[in-house]
């Protein structure tokens, strides 16, 4: 069985959104394409409380793109995104979610940040999306989604080490680059580490 794994679709990470990702609003027509393609389609959903600790705003005299020790952990501040039920948080409204069978929130506890749609980032706690996928008897992982150098790496990098076989569809993803090159270095990374990166475009 192989399942579609959509990360982080959200306004927040589009054009005009909190945190938009250069062209994040491109991976929508990607994502609804593929999911012709699959039987088994769940997503990722930042999903934050508004005094999550990931934010700047949230720590006296920080600025996004600061690194803070959070509860023990190198984090990287963010603007305020994806808060539970704002607008930014939601599905880009073009983003066929009918075909959803299940999405996963993450980032829901203030005290550590979730880039994985599988586990936090200190690998504390786990989503269930693991569990869920083995049930399914899910062997093979396609990705795909925003952004690709922190959510989406991550989550594929949890699917080579929970075992899954894992594609990134390339050009279904975005990225931050908040330092130029980084989401080459992501991509390099995964495939290093055993993700096999195709194209939806041929
Ligand atoms: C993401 C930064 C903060 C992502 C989420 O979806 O890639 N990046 N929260
Ligand atoms: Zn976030």
């Amino acid at each position: 069985m192989k399942a579609l794994i959509l990360v982080d679709i959200q306004n927040d990470f589009c054009p005009g959104g909190a945190l938009a990702v250069q062209e994040g609003d491109q991976v929508v027509p990607v994502a609804n394409k593929m999911m012709e393609q699959f039987d088994l389609i769940v997503a990722t959903q930042d999903w934050h409380p508004a005094d999550h600790g990931s934010f700047a705003a949230n720590h006296e005299g920080k600025t996004p793109g600061e690194i803070i020790d959070l509860n023990g952990l190198p984090q990287i501040l963010w603007p305020v995104h994806c808060v539970q039920e704002s607008v930014g948080a939601a599905f880009v409204s073009d983003l066929n979610t009918d075909k959803i069978h299940k999405i996963f929130p993450k980032g829901t506890d203030k005290t550590i940040d979730s880039y994985s749609g599988f586990f936090d980032n200190g690998h504390r706690k786990a989503t269930g999306l693991g569990d869920y996928l083995k049930e399914k008897n899910v062997s093979e992982v396609y990705v795909m989604g925003l952004a690709t150098d922190y959510c989406v790496k991550f989550t594929a990098l949890d699917a080579i080490e929970l075992g899954f076989s894992t594609f990134l569809i390339e050009d279904g993803c975005r990225g931050v680059n908040l330092k130029e090159g980084d989401v080459v270095a992501a991509i390099l990374e995964m495939k290093e580490k055993g993700v096999q990166v195709i194209h939806y475009t041929v």
